[in-house]
């Protein structure tokens, strides 16, 4: 079984340690923001790690939206990639862990519609959008047994 290898970014290691160490009673907030995290748990392309990631708590309906927004930087972020190779994560939400699987809205409308849902949520991912010609991908997690 392959074991968790933390985010080299220290300050996203920490929150997710928090997250998760207190069953996600802690860290569930964008540091002062106090707006919502999630944290997605998945697999290492390369190295089969798991990996997790958090992210900005986005819903729609059952769903989520998972934005890799990475702060406008012109690469994907490397979860990104993770998540096209294997769709199965799970995600925390607070104190709840479900299992779900993610797929890659590309289609206009339903990007549009899930982007303005992001947006609204988290405002910055308007700014993030700004800063790079590389189009943001948007993400729905579904509940795995919701693709019956
Ligand atoms: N990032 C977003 O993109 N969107 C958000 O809404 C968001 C919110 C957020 C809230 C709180 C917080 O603490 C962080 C938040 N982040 C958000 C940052 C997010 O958690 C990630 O840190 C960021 O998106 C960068 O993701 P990344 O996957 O590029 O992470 C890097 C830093 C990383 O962990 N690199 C590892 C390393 O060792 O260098 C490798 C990671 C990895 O997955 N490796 C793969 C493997 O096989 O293990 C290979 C990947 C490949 O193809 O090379």
């Amino acid at each position: 079984m392959s074991e968790y290898v933390p985010s080299t970014a220290t300050w996203v290691a920490d929150q997710v340690e928090l997250y998760e160490g207190s069953g996600g009673t802690k860290g569930f907030t964008l540091k002062d923001t106090g707006l919502p995290v999630i944290i997605v748990t998945h697999r290492g392309r390369k190295t089969g790690a798991i990996r997790k990631t958090p992210l900005m708590k986005v819903v729609d309906g059952n769903n989520y939206v998972l934005v890799a927004s990475m702060g406008g930087a012109p690469k994907h972020p490397l979860w990104y990639h993770n998540l096209k190779t294997d769709p199965n994560v799970e995600i925390r939400d607070e104190t709840e862990v479900y299992s779900m699987r993610v797929r890659e809205v590309t289609d206009p409308p339903e990007n549009q519609r899930l982007w303005a849902i992001a947006v609204a949520a988290y405002p910055p991912y308007e700014e993030y959008q700004k800063r790079t010609d590389r189009v943001i991908p948007v993400f729905i997690a579904e509940t795995a047994e919701s693709k019956g």
